[in-house]
């Protein structure tokens, strides 16, 4: 048996997306038999529920912020969830909803890690680098600025969560998968050094360098997390995406990369954000979204 308890935290919001139907992602994991199938792998697992938030009113952005008190309300109630779980000793699973709650996950995992002595590495898989701002965003949508937030470059409302002004410094991050990158997204990933393995790096390198590369300075001391965003998938295996692009990573791809954190065994917490039921076909997304969460709490290495 093993001694870690994963902590499942849904938080069924679309506030920070373009889309409706995110905000059904957490029952479609459970559907697809998350919890089972973690317990099955010999992890002790606490289904905490779903947590409550404001309703999404659908209104136009407001100084270049869709729904930011909306935002701001389900990121505080993320925030001291995921906080009470690694209190606890348990590994939380945050399940979105969208990709704006990874402000309220990452920035009490980043105190956990500091006042733990641990470096943090963040692993970012995306077809979207996420790291617009009010004043760059051609959308307003807050899932488009999660990284920015994290890296103190945000709305005041939505910085400094982690105690310091940035939860985040530039070189914590890698991210897996971009191929969707605004024009002042790229000037913000050059002004900040950002380590960005692209879709074009991995075709050039494939995977598995791409992996060795983006996993080089991860040690014991390491606090890891992964926050999954399941459009990093090529659509035509994550088809239940709001904001699809088309030339990801394959199942197989993404299968090794899933593998090769494992293999580290220093996974501490998890996001699995932008599944939209809506838009899926027939569960296919959630169940591919579990069958790669499996091999990332080492479903191969166990059988090795
Ligand atoms: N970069 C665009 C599109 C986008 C970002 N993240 C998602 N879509 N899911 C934006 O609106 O910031
Ligand atoms: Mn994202
Ligand atoms: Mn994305």
């Amino acid at each position: 048996m093993n001694t870690i308890t994963v902590e499942l935290i849904g938080a069924p919001t679309d506030v920070g997306a373009s889309v409706r139907g995110a905000g059904m992602g957490p029952d479609a994991l459970r559907v697809a038999d998350i919890g089972g199938t973690l317990a099955r792998l010999g992890f002790g697992v606490l289904d905490k529920g779903n947590l409550a938030g404001p309703a999404t009113p659908w209104v136009p952005p407001a100084n270049g912020l869709r729904h930011i008190d909306e935002v701001v309300e389900w990121n505080r109630a993320v925030h001291s969830a995921v906080e009470q779980a690694l209190a606890a000793g348990h590994l939380p699973m945050l399940m979105g909803g969208d990709h704006c709650l990874a402000i309220g996950s990452i920035s009490a995992i980043a105190r956990h890690a500091r006042q733990a002595g641990r470096k943090l590495r963040v692993l970012w898989l995306d077809a979207h680098s996420d790291v617009n701002t009010e004043r760059t965003s051609p959308s307003g949508n807050i899932h488009g600025m999660p990284v920015a937030c994290l890296l103190g470059q945000g709305p005041q409302a939505l910085t400094g969560w982690s105690g310091e002004p940035a939860a985040l410094s530039p070189d914590a991050i890698r991210f897996i998968g971009i191929r969707s990158v605004d024009a002042e997204e790229k000037a913000a990933i050059r002004t900040l050094g950002l380590n960005v393995f692209d879709m074009r790096h991995i075709d050039e390198h494939g995977m598995r360098t791409t992996m060795t590369e983006a996993l080089q300075d991860v040690d014991e001391d390491t606090h890891l997390h992964v926050s999954f965003d399941l459009d990093c998938l090529d659509p035509d295996y994550a088809p239940g995406v709001g904001t699809g692009v088309r030339g990801g990573p394959t199942w197989r791809e993404m299968q090794l990369c899933m593998e090769m954190i494992a293999d580290t065994g220093r996974l501490a917490s998890l996001d699995v954000v932008e599944l939209n039921p809506a838009l899926d076909v027939r569960n296919r997304t959630a169940e591919v979204a579990v069958e790669l969460i499996e091999s990332l709490f080492g479903k191969s290495t166990l059988v090795r």
